[in-house]
């Protein structure tokens, strides 16, 4: 009976102790080998916590002449983290074989280090520490509705949904979208809606952790797109009033016309306070829209009284 509690009790033990035991410790692994100039590998990354650093110079790294190098952490130059002082010789005939092992903890940040044998002062290097621990966050997710609009904000024949998700621990695993209530699906690329009518696309990410973000939904709705008002339309990139260059973006604005369309310098004005009054008029209602910011109709409308259209 005793024996039976103290097993009971053991296994308890065991079972406590098992999570912190199933912690992997990160390795890192420098080797070095005939070179006065450079370490023959070297870790690039790693992530902050307990490491074990392996510094290997040694037959087996390529080392045939029994040369010494130091794997020494710099803890003096500005910009570096200068918070674990290691300082490790080895050749392949020292006591270990040129194998060394050492235990540190290493803080997010960079960290430099070198060879500290006279002769060998380019034998130098880097490596980036990103934030350790296990990701409990999930990635952070969005989505862009992008079309041409009609001015009650609908989209004309279709919409583009573009989802975009990001994770700062783990990274993205999986980003997955659905439209009105279907299936789940992965997203790959922008989602075309071109069905009539009101629609939700519902998305969210997970991130390799196994993290997932909550849900989120856009919704928009798409309808017939309306006849092409002006055909033939003036496509130039930007507004160009007589000889004058604007710089404002000519735009559809929504129905098929252009700014320039709708500015219509070639058609029969009675003077040319007509045809400024008409351009004050058109671009006033592509404001009003929220096509054109009040600057734009400025530099517009100015540009259209110093033309000479109408005269
Ligand atoms: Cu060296």
């Amino acid at each position: 009976m005793l024996a039976t509690v103290l097993g009971a009790a053991l296994v308890v033990a065991l079972l406590v102790a098992v999570p912190s035991s199933a912690v992997v410790a990160q390795v890192l692994t420098w080797t070095a080998n005939d070179s006065t100039t450079r370490y023959a590998s070297a870790p690039a990354t790693a992530v902050a916590g307990p490491t074990t650093i392996v510094f290997e110079n040694s037959a087996a790294t390529g080392n045939t002449t029994g040369m010494p190098h130091t794997l020494t952490f710099d803890t003096s130059t500005p910009g570096y983290n200068h918070d674990v002082a290691l300082n490790i010789l080895a050749n392949p005939f020292d006591a270990n074989g040129g194998r060394h092992e050492a235990e540190v903890t290493l803080t997010p940040g960079r960290y430099r280090y070198f060879c500290a044998i006279p002769g060998h002062s380019t034998m130098v290097g880097e490596f980036t520490v990103g934030p350790g621990g296990a990701d409990t966050t999930p990635p952070e997710v969005s989505a862009v509705v992008s079309g041409e609009r009609d001015g009650s904000g609908n989209y004309l024949g279709s919409a583009t949904v573009t989802v975009s998700a990001t994770d700062a621990g783990s990274g993205v695993a999986t980003v997955e979208y659905n439209v009105d209530g279907g299936p789940w699906t992965a997203y790959t690329a922008p989602v075309v809606v071109r069905q009539l009518g009101a629609h939700m696309v519902h998305y969210r990410a997970t991130d390799v952790a196994g993290n997932t973000a909550p849900e989120e939904m856009v919704s928009f709705t798409v309808v017939e797109p309306g006849p092409d008002v002006c055909p033939n339309s003036d496509i130039r990139p930007t507004v160009v009033i007589g000889a004058e260059n604007t710089g404002v973006t000519n735009v559809d604005t929504g129905n098929g016309c252009t700014i320039n369309d709708l500015i219509d310098e070639d058609a029969e004005y009675a003077d040319h306070a007509a045809f400024v009054r008409h351009v004050d008029a058109v671009i006033e209602a592509l404001v009003t829209a929220g096509v054109l910011t009040r600057r734009d109709k400025g530099v517009i409308v100015r540009a259209a009284a110093r033309s000479d259209i109408g005269y």
